[in-house]
């Protein structure tokens, strides 16, 4: 190969720029001889590099998206993920081979990936020059498995991560990947149930992402053992990441949604409220509890069955005893608008000779793992001795779906897949031997066994696949609903999930948003934390709180655990359940807000819970993520127009500082126009400093009744009139609350709910925009998208923020008659929904 040369100051400049990035390495780049690169091969989408016994593959897969593979034998390992879809992992560009001396590698229009010859290590930059990452020490093969070396510059932030605790911002933490049943799990608990290899890097308001596909044990440490680096590795030796270059940190997760995929579109109902508890039995108190939520006007989609509904603990099965016309019970509930979710946990109880289906079908089809001897592995859960589905085989997913047909017929219309660690109580590790054998027979992977090190972490997954292919399969046309406790990057495209078994304290409510945040930027759009918690009982005022909060969560779900107090939202008296009601209510009304957010979800990958930093990672003035600041980890985005801040600490009764990542916001509950604070007092929480690197704040004093929420200016927000549930028509016309501001717009998009007739154009997609001239307002609705009629015939605007001067309105030219009334904060006048569209002119 010929070796290029380049202009000396460039190289100085180089080492200056990763001098300076580094900021307190004490080796930014230690040559170490036993990885120079001895060969150097260019392809046309990337480069492969020869260093001793490790081969480096490094391709580009789009512009800003690169794969890194590696092997200590002079081959690569399995090309195959249960993460990446296959399309994705086949996409690949043209690159131009870098021409700098002493450097292999490649750009693309957006980056420059250069491997040093003489280290071995990999430097990946943006056409700006900024670092993306910068490998401190080369790629290194530990007993087994392998570690990567990354620069920590001081001014670096980490998110993601997925289901852990904890800061949502991960530097000065380590962390363990390793699925578990992680029963009351406290702040610092970790590893928990599910296993996201995927961080975002964010640094000076630009972002970039590392997807880490291993299923192996791994783990990750943010400046913990060594302050200038972070490191990432896992127990396999497989090297198989992607570095997703950003630079926003919305192109990150999208970019992150385009390899592993996005959440399918859900059934509307998973976004009404949800009542639970382990276990709602017998029948007559599934529908005492059923009967109250209507009479006492709480609106509800969803309950659910817990493990006692089923005989002896075993899935698939009923407890006819205390449930003993089951199908009846759930068409009642059908006929009140109740959407029933039945539990089905995975472990088969080991029951020969017992006519038990689910193990008669699975011996006879050899569906379960063995040991090594090749006996069956038999460990004890809730059914006592029971075994396990290899669900790494197509043909046992293909075995569990049907399991599901009886209970679909019934009238179930959500599934629960939980223990799925899994989980096994007479264990001393709680799950499974790492020697248990799992078979992989799966298309786009080769045909072989593997232990139960290397498909634990994706266990949970590929139940909760078979689960939702399953029902996919009996049910062609309806949206399943599959609620999923463990999984695994991607797994987002068969089920939502929870945060598991928190408790009913004000801890764990505050720990719902960062958690809620972070299962958001891996994938995982749809999650919801047990509402009053699992463990313990709640106070009343602890559940009226986490109602108030968990209203603008995307999964809203009333959870409790076996022999806790009672959770649901009457506990407690009238004035708590008065307040808990009105959230409730508002969520309901938000509906059509909340629909189109989970559309967004299921075509971007953009989850509805979001931290700040994501769509405003320009907010601060030094480039700081905002949501690092003090208390500013409560606050959260719901979709990019709702800011919800509850107190950083709930139950104390202290004022707190909301801070606004950008610099306009209204006051959701009242209209009123957030003010611009006086200049900021100077004490050791708050002090001048940092609040004049924000864009707004404003001090609030916390009360039980209200949950600060507030909306950003140039927002369109679609809202119902309230229903009692998902599946009732909203009476009455659609609300346009428009809130005067820049770039003033909204959308909504709606359906059915429940099918998948929105394939077939049976949707509707409206945008609206908003603009304030000197001669006054116009508010554009754009002509209908999609066949599927809305509901409602009229359109109700309200304008926040900004007044006419004559009160005359024009609607498509024509001068109106409607009159235009003065609410509080609000100018509000009603127009006719059109098909076609309309122009509104207000003056
Ligand atoms: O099935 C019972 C519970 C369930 O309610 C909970 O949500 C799961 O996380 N399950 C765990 C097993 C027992 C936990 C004590």
């Amino acid at each position: 190969m010929p070796k290029p040369r380049l202009a000396a100051g460039t190289l100085i400049a180089c080492f200056t720029a990763l001098t300076a990035y580094a900021q307190g390495s004490s080796s930014p780049t230690p040559a170490v001889q036993g990885n120079a690169i001895t060969k150097v091969q260019n392809l046309p989408n990337g480069v492969e590099l020869t260093s001793g016994p490790t081969l480096l593959r490094i391709i580009a897969l789009r512009n800003d998206i690169i794969r890194v593979r590696a092997g200590h034998n002079g081959t690569l390992g399995e090309d195959a993920s249960w993460a990446v879809l296959p399309e994705k992992r086949a996409a690949s560009i043209l690159v131009t081979p870098l021409k700098t001396e002493g450097d292999a590698g490649f750009s693309t229009r957006s980056i420059r990936v250069a491997v040093s010859l003489q280290s071995g290590e990999l430097t990946v930059r943006r056409a700006d020059d900024t670092i993306v990452l910068h490998e401190s020490l080369p790629l290194a093969f530990t007993s087994g498995g392998f570690q990567l070396t990354e620069t920590m510059p001081v001014d670096e932030h980490y998110f993601g991560l997925g289901d852990k605790t904890g800061p949502l911002d991960r530097r000065g933490h380590a962390f363990t990947m390793w699925n578990t049943d992680a029963y009351r799990f406290q702040e610092s608990t970790d590893p928990l149930y599910k296993t996201i290899p995927f961080f975002l890097m964010f640094r000076k308001g630009q972002a970039a992402g590392v997807l880490l596909d291993s299923t192996w044990r791994s783990s990750f440490d943010f400046g913990v053992r060594a302050p200038a680096a972070y490191t990432f590795g896992a127990e396999g030796d497989n090297v198989d990441y992607y570095i997703l270059a950003g630079p926003t940190p919305r192109a990150v997760v999208e970019s992150y949604a385009w390899l592993t995929g996005a959440a399918p579109l859900p059934p509307r109902w998973m976004l009404g409220f949800q009542q639970s508890r382990y276990t709602y039995t017998p029948a007559s108190r599934l529908m005492e509890v059923a009967e109250r939520l209507r009479t006492d006007r709480i609106p509800t989609d969803a309950l659910y069955l817990d493990i006692d509904f089923q005989d002896r603990n075993r899935p698939f099965t009923v407890d006819t005893t205390t449930f003993p016309d089951l199908k009846s019970t759930l068409a009642k509930l059908s006929a009140m608008h109740f959407h029933t979710v039945a539990i089905t946990d995975l472990h088969i109880a080991s029951a020969p000779g017992q006519s038990y289906a689910p193990y008669d079908s699975g011996i006879a089809g050899d569906r379960f793992l063995r040991q090594p001897n090749g006996s069956l592995y038999v460990g004890s859960v809730w059914p006592g001795p029971a075994v396990f589905p290899d669900f790494t085989q197509a043909a046992t997913r293909a075995w569990w779906g049907p399991l599901y047909a009886p209970f679909a017929a019934m009238g179930f219309e959500g599934f629960w897949n939980d223990m799925n660690e899994p989980s096994i109580f007479d264990s001393p590790t709680g799950t499974m031997p790492l020697d248990t054998l799992h078979r992989i027979e799966e298309p786009g992977f080769r045909t072989r066994t593997a232990t139960h090190a290397e498909i634990h972490n994706v266990y949970g997954m590929e139940n909760s696949r078979a689960t939702y292919e399953g029902l996919l399969k009996l049910q062609p046309d309806q949206r399943p609903f599959v609620l999923t406790r463990a999984s695994y990057a991607g797994g987002q495209r068969y089920a939502a999930t929870w945060t598991g078994d928190n408790s009913s304290t004000w801890n764990h409510l505050r720990m719902t948003a960062p958690m809620l945040k972070s299962l958001g930027l891996g994938g995982f759009s749809f999650s919801g934390a047990d509402v009053g918690g699992f463990a313990g009982t709640a106070t009343a005022d602890l559940l009226t709180k986490w109602i108030e909060v968990a209203a603008f969560h995307p999964i809203d779900r009333d959870h409790s655990e076996k022999g806790t107090g009672d959770q649901e939202p009457w506990v407690g008296g009238t004035a708590q359940e008065d307040i808990r009601r009105r959230f409730i209510e508002e969520r309901y009304r938000l509906m059509p807000y909340l629909y189109t957010l989970a559309e967004e979800t299921s075509r971007t990958g953009m989850p509805m819970l979001r931290p700040l930093f994501l769509d405003d990672p320009q907010a601060t003035t030094d480039g700081h993520p905002i949501d690092i600041d003090a208390g500013v980890e409560s606050e959260f985005l719901l979709g990019h127009d709702l800011l919800i801040a509850p107190p950083p600490y709930p139950e104390a009764p202290d004022a707190y500082t909301v801070e606004f990542p950008s610099p306009h916001w209204f006051n959701y509950w009242t209209g009123e126009v957030v003010p611009q604070p006086p200049p900021p007092v100077r004490t050791p929480n708050a002090p001048a400093a940092a609040m004049d690197r924000i864009p707004l704040y404003a001090n609030v004093k916390p009360e039980l009744a209200t949950l600060p929420v507030f909306v950003r200016a140039g927002s369109i927000l679609p809202i119902a009139p309230l229903t009692q549930s998902t599946d009732e028509t909203p009476a009455g016309p659609l609300t346009l609350r428009v809130y005067a501001g820049d770039e003033c717009h909204g959308s909504l998009y709606t359906d059915d709910g429940k099918s998948f007739g929105y394939r077939r154009e049976e949707f509707l997609r409206l945008t609206f925009r908003c603009e304030v001239r000197p001669d006054g307002m116009t508010l554009d609705v754009s002509p209908r998208e999609g066949s599927y009629a809305p509901w409602w015939t009229q359109v109700r605007v309200e304008v926040y923020g900004w007044k006419p001067a004559a009160g005359l309105l024009t609607i498509n030219g024509k001068q109106s008659s409607a009159s235009i009334q003065q609410a509080v904060n609000a100018l509000v006048f009603t127009i006719p929904e059109r098909k076609e569209g309309s122009r509104i002119t207000l003056r």
